[in-house]
């Protein structure tokens, strides 16, 4: 297919596993404005059936950030226009409806790791690497990184990779927290949909607490965030389908937890 009538981002569903690509791989998944209105309307228009999206990239890369062809035109006000633009369908991403895994490889730069860090997991290959090169290109973050990877890894480290222009490994990015898999590469989308099929397997009252409700407290002074949580308990045991698992945990039909799970 011709590369400029090409989707910019790809919708494969699987069951309960809508699997959203990325396509774009001859501009390393460069993140432009048409893009992120893309996965915007994809994201509106998943079926009532998926329960959990794998977000995923074509090509070597999973994105080498903000499509830099689109900084030299816009002026300040766009640029505040744009921001908010990522920033929608990103909020979408973290705080929507269904649990979202991500698949990267290759680069995870700039905006791309902006996009991944609204992921809920993230399973890295072990070619990826990542990166904030936005000061190398006299920019800023704007894709909503200085809040969501400073809470994963910390203001420190976002503050040196940003100074510095260092990138992390994936070894080194699983050992600081920016990712929670690190598989062989060309397994990372196999590992995804294993992950992917035991979240859509929770109670989806599990998995709206764990999406709603756990960043909330994460915020929260512990007085607030302990009263959160026990109203939520609540809510969440209440469900008939909690009190049906339970009860096949106690007469021996449901699994127990396993090393190695
Ligand atoms: C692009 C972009 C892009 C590639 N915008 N066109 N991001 C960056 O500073 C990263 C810039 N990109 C790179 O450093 C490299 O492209 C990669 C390390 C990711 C990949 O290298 P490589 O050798 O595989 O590919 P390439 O030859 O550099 O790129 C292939 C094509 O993609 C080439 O275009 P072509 O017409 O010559 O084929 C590149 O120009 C194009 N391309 N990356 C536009 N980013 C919300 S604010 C977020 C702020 C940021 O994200 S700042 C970080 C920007």
């Amino acid at each position: 297919m011709n590369p400029n009538t090409a989707p910019l981002v790809t919708v494969q569903l699987h069951g309960r596993v809508a699997e959203l690509t990325l396509n774009r791989p001859d501009k390393r998944n460069a993140i432009s404005l048409a893009m992120v209105a893309e996965l915007e309307r994809c994201i509106a228009t998943l079926p009532a059936t998926v329960g959990v999206v794998v977000l995923a990239a074509r090509g070597e890369h999973f994105s080498a950030g903000l499509d830099l062809s689109e900084v030299p035109e816009m002026s300040a006000a766009e640029g505040v226009q744009h921001s908010h633009a990522w920033y929608r369908v990103f909020e979408q991403l973290q705080f929507g409806r269904v649990p979202v895994v991500a698949v990267l490889q290759g680069a995870v730069v700039g905006g791309g790791l902006e996009l991944a860090a609204c992921a809920h997991v993230r399973v890295a290959e072990d070619n990826a690497y990542f990166g904030l090169p936005e000061g190398r290109r006299g920019i800023f973050l704007g894709g909503g990184g200085s809040v969501r990877v400073s809470k994963l890894i910390g203001f420190s480290r976002v503050t040196e990779m940003m100074l510095t222009g260092r990138t992390y490994s994936a070894a080194e990015a699983f050992a600081i927290g920016l990712t929670h898999y690190t598989v062989a590469t060309g397994t990372g989308l196999a590992k995804a949909h294993e992950l992917a099929l035991r979240i859509a397997d929770n109670a989806p009252m599990s998995n709206y607490a764990i999406l709603r409700a756990l960043p909330l407290i994460a915020e929260q002074p512990m007085s607030h965030g302990l009263m959160t949580e026990s109203l939520m308990a609540a809510v969440t045991q209440s469900e008939p389908e909690a009190k049906q698992r339970v009860q096949a945990f106690l007469a021996k039909r449901a699994a127990k937890v396993q090393r190695g799970d």
